[in-house]
C-alpha cells in the first residue's frame, strides 16, 4: 500500500496549481469549497504548509457577508467548466469579493473540522496556532452567516437553496422538490453543459436536473444574491441532514479551536446544541431509523433514504438510541452489510429502491468522502466493527480500482473523473491513521512493568464453599457468557464496567476454584470451548489486575509470567495456547483467540455445545476486518502479522490462501484465491492497542 500512498501524493501534486488544489484537472479545473477542506485534511498528514495554503486561498475569497462560495475560479483556466463567472454574474451582489471570481452559493461547512485536523496533525503547533488565529474569525463569520441568513425558524436548522449546495447534486433526495418546478412556461437562459462531454453522460446528472439547476441560479442572479429575497422566491428551500451534521461537527471543532487560541467558545457551543437538538426533533424518523431532509416549503420530511441520513453520526448529533437504529439500517442489505457479497462500502442510496443506480453520480455509487465521514461517525459512537470494515473498504477501493471520483456499488469499478483529489487526500488520511494505530504498542512510550517472578492470578477463593467440578464448569460458563454479553459492545470491551461489576467478583471466586477442576476430564467439544473461553477471560482478568491502560504490552511477561492454577498445574496464556494447538482446528483457534488487542476479533462466548460455530464466526470477523486485505488486481494478499508468528501453522502463502478462501465473502476475492497460484503475501503490522 505504501506504493499507493506515493501515488495519492502524486495526484495531489498534479492537481496543485501553486495556490490551491483543483478536484480534477479536466472536469473541475477550479477550487471547490468542501473539496479543499478534504484535501487539506490529506495534506495535514505530511505537508502542513500546503494544508494551510489550501484553506487560505479559499477563505481569501469569502464573501463580505461571510458566505463561503462553492467555487473560486482560476482566472487562468476559464472556458473549461460550466457554469463559470460569466454565468454566475456575482458582481451583481454587494457582498461578492472584489479580487476573486466566485460562484454565488455555498457548500457543506466542513472547514472548522478540517482546520482542527491540521492543528492536531501538525508537528509545529506554534506555527499552526498563528494560522488558527488568522482563520478563526473567518470561520465564525461563515457560521454566523448561516445562522443569521439561513436559519428561518431560529431553531438552528440551516437551509440550502440549491442541490449543488448539498454537495450531493443529483441525489434522489432532491427529486420530489425539483419535480415541483414546472419549466414548461419558463424561458431558461441559454447554456451549454461541458461535464457530459468529458464523462460518460450515464454517470452524470440528466438534462432535466441541469435545467433546474440553471433555473435556480437564474433566480439567484435576478435577486442579486440577496438571501432574504431568494428565500421568498426560491422553490428549493431544504434542511439537509448532511449539511447540518457537518455544521454541527464544525461547531464542535470551532469550540476546540477557540479554546486553543484563548477565545470564548460559548457561541459555537450554543450553535452546536440548537442545531443538534432540532435535527433530532425534526429530521429523525424512528420507524425507518434514519434522518431525512426536510422540505421547508411543503413543511414535511422528504422520505428518501440516502447516506446523508446517517451523517448525524459524523456530527455527533444522534442520540444513543438513534445511533443504534442508524447502525442497524446502515448495516443492512439496503446499504452494505458486513460480509455481504459484492459490497463496496456504503452506497449513496438505499440499494433496494427501484431507481437505485450503481453508476449514476449521487444516485447509488460509492463516494470516498461520504464513507470517510461515516467512518469518523462510527468511530465517534464506538461502532468498532462496522468502522473497521468501512476503513478497510475505503482503503481498498482506490488501491484496486484507481483514484476515481466515485465507484460502482456492485463491482467497485471507478467512475467519473480519474485522479480525483479528495479520493487521494482521504486515502492518505486513512493510511496514516491506519499506520499510526498499528505502531502503538511497538513504541514503548508507556510505562512498562517487567515481571521477574510468576504471578498467580487466581488464588484460592475461600469466599465460597467447595463446589463440585460440575458446578464449577457450569458457573464458569454462565459468568463468562454473562460478562461478555453485558460488557462487550460491537467488539469493544468495557473493562471499567467489568471491574466494578458483581459478575466479575463472582467470576474471580469461581476462578479461585479452578485448581480442583480438571478440564481434561471434559468431552472434546466442551474442552475446546472451555479452554478458549478461559484464555479470553484470563486476558480480561490480567488486564484488570495488572491495571493495563493502553496495551497489554505494558506488562512484559503478560503472556508467560501471569498464571492461573488449573487442576494440578499453573498455566500461562502461552501454555493454554500450546494445548489449544493440539486440536485439529488449531489454525482457526489461533486466529479466534482474543488477546485484548485491536487486532483481535470481537470477543464472543464460545458455546460448549457447538464451539465450531462460534470459532468460525470469530474467524469470519477476522477475515472481514482490516486484518486481511485482498487485492485481486494486484495479485496481493495482506494479512495480520499474527499469522507470521505462527509459521508452524500458517507455513506459506498457499496455506494462508487455503485458510482465507473459506471465509471471504466477496466473489472476486474468493475466485482469485482459488485460481492464483502465487499471490504476493505481505504482512500487516499488529495493532496492540487495547480493545476497549
Ligand atoms: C458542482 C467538485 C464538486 C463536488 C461536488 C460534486 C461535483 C459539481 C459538478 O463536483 O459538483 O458543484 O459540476 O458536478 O457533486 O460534491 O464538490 O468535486
Amino acid at each position: 500500500m505504501k506504493n499507493h500512498l506515493y501515488k495519492a501524493k502524486k495526484i495531489l501534486d498534479k492537481n496543485w496549481n501553486g495556490k490551491f488544489t483543483v478536484p480534477s484537472i479536466h472536469l473541475y479545473p477550479h477550487q471547490w469549497n468542501w473539496d479543499s477542506a478534504f484535501i487539506a485534511i490529506g495534506y495535514s498528514r505530511y505537508d502542513t504548509d500546503r494544508a494551510i495554503q489550501e484553506l487560505k486561498s479559499l477563505f481569501d475569497a469569502q464573501w463580505k457577508n461571510g458566505m463561503l462560495p462553492h467555487i473560486v475560479f482560476d482566472k487562468n483556466n476559464l472556458g473549461k467548466y460550466f457554469p463559470e463567472p460569466d454565468f454566475w454574474k456575482t458582481e451583481l451582489s454587494k457582498n461578492a469579493p472584489e479580487n476573486h471570481l466566485t460562484s454565488g452559493i455555498t457548500q457543506p461547512p466542513i472547514h472548522a473540522y478540517a482546520v482542527l485536523k491540521i492543528y492536531e496533525n501538525s508537528k509545529d503547533k506554534k506555527k499552526v496556532k498563528e494560522f488558527l488565529k488568522w482563520i478563526y474569525p473567518k470561520l465564525v463569520k461563515l457560521h454566523r452567516y448561516l445562522y443569521l441568513e439561513r436559519n428561518p425558524d431560529d431553531n438552528g436548522l440551516v437551509y440550502i437553496i440549491h442541490p449543488w449546495e448539498s454537495g450531493m447534486d443529483n441525489s434522489p433526495m432532491w427529486d420530489p422538490v425539483l419535480k415541483r418546478i414546472d419549466l414548461s412556461q419558463v424561458k431558461l437562459p441559454d447554456f451549454e453543459r461541458k461535464d457530459n462531454r468529458i464523462v460518460d453522460p450515464e454517470q452524470r446528472p440528466g438534462d432535466d436536473d441541469y435545467k433546474r439547476y440553471i433555473y435556480l441560479v437564474d433566480i439567484f442572479r435576478k435577486n442579486r444574491y440577496e438571501d432574504r429575497k431568494i428565500f421568498h422566491e426560491c422553490p428549493f428551500i431544504v434542511f439537509d441532514p448532511l449539511f447540518n451534521s457537518v455544521l454541527a461537527a464544525s461547531n464542535k471543532a470551532l469550540m476546540k479551536i477557540a479554546d486553543i487560541i484563548g477565545e470564548n467558545c460559548r457561541q459555537a457551543e450554543e450553535w452546536y446544541l440548537t442545531t443538534s437538538r432540532s435535527m433530532r426533533d425534526l429530521l429523525y424518523d424512528n420507524n425507518r431509523g434514519i434522518f431525512y431532509a426536510y422540505d421547508y416549503i411543503e413543511k414535511k420530511q422528504i422520505k428518501v433514504e440516502t447516506s446523508a441520513g446517517f451523517m448525524p453520526l459524523f456530527g455527533g448529533v444522534a442520540s444513543h438510541s438513534q445511533a443504534l437504529k442508524l447502525l442497524e439500517y446502515m448495516n443492512s442489505a439496503s446499504f452494505c452489510q458486513i460480509h455481504e457479497d459484492n459490497c463496496f462500502a456504503i452506497p449513496n442510496y438505499d440499494k433496494t429502491k427501484k431507481d437505485f443506480s450503481t453508476k449514476n453520480y449521487w444516485r447509488g455509487p460509492v463516494w470516498i468522502n461520504i464513507n470517510w465521514m461515516l467512518y469518523q461517525g462510527l468511530k465517534r459512537y464506538r461502532f468498532k466493527q462496522k468502522a473497521e470494515h468501512l476503513e478497510k473498504t475505503i482503503l481498498e477501493l482506490p488501491v484496486r480500482f484507481g483514484f476515481y471520483e466515485y465507484f460502482d456499488s456492485r463491482f467497485g469499478r471507478g467512475y467519473g473523473t480519474k485522479d480525483f483529489s479528495w479520493t487521494a487526500a482521504l486515502f492518505i488520511d486513512l493510511f496514516y491513521d491506519y499506520e499510526n494505530s498499528k505502531k502503538v504498542g511497538k513504541n514503548i512510550g508507556f510505562f512498562i512493568q517487567i515481571l521477574r517472578n510468576e504471578i498467580v492470578a487466581n488464588p484460592d477463593g475461600n469466599a465460597i464453599s467447595i463446589k463440585s467440578p460440575d458446578e464449577i464448569f457450569f458457573e464458569f460458563n454462565m459468568l463468562s457468557n454473562l460478562i461478555i454479553k453485558k460488557y462487550v459492545k460491537n467488539g469493544s470491551v468495557d473493562y471499567r464496567g467489568i471491574k466494578l461489576s458483581p459478575e466479575y467478583k463472582l467470576f474471580q471466586n469461581i476462578a479461585g476454584k479452578l485448581s480442583i477442576f480438571d478440564p481434561f476430564s471434559l468431552g472434546e467439544n466442551e474442552k475446546k470451548a472451555f479452554l478458549i473461553n478461559l484464555y479470553n477471560m484470563m486476558v480480561i482478568d490480567f488486564i484488570l489486575k495488572m491495571k493495563v491502560k493502553k496495551s497489554v504490552r505494558e506488562v512484559d511477561g503478560f503472556f508467560t509470567k501471569i498464571k492461573y492454577r488449573l487442576g494440578k498445574e499453573k498455566l500461562s496464556l502461552k501454555d493454554i495456547e500450546q494445548i489449544l494447538k493440539s486440536f485439529k482446528e488449531k489454525d482457526k483457534i489461533i486466529v479466534s483467540l482474543v488477546r485484548g488487542t485491536q487486532s483481535s476479533p470481537p470477543l464472543r462466548f464460545v458455546s460448549p455445545e457447538n464451539p465450531l460455530f462460534d470459532i468460525n464466526g470469530a474467524v469470519k470477523d477476522f477475515v472481514g476486518s482490516s486484518e486481511v486485505l485482498i487485492f485481486p488486481e494486484e495479485k496481493t494478499v495482506m494479512v495480520s502479522e499474527l499469522l507470521k508468528w505462527y509459521r508452524d501453522i500458517f507455513n506459506d502463502a498457499g496455506k494462508i490462501k487455503q485458510f482465507l478462501k473459506e471465509y471471504v465473502s466477496d466473489d472476486r476475492k474468493r475466485e482469485f484465491l482459488e485460481k492464483e497460484e502465487n499471490p504476493e503475501l505481505l504482512y500487516l503490522p499488529y495493532d496492540w492497542y487495547l480493545n476497549n
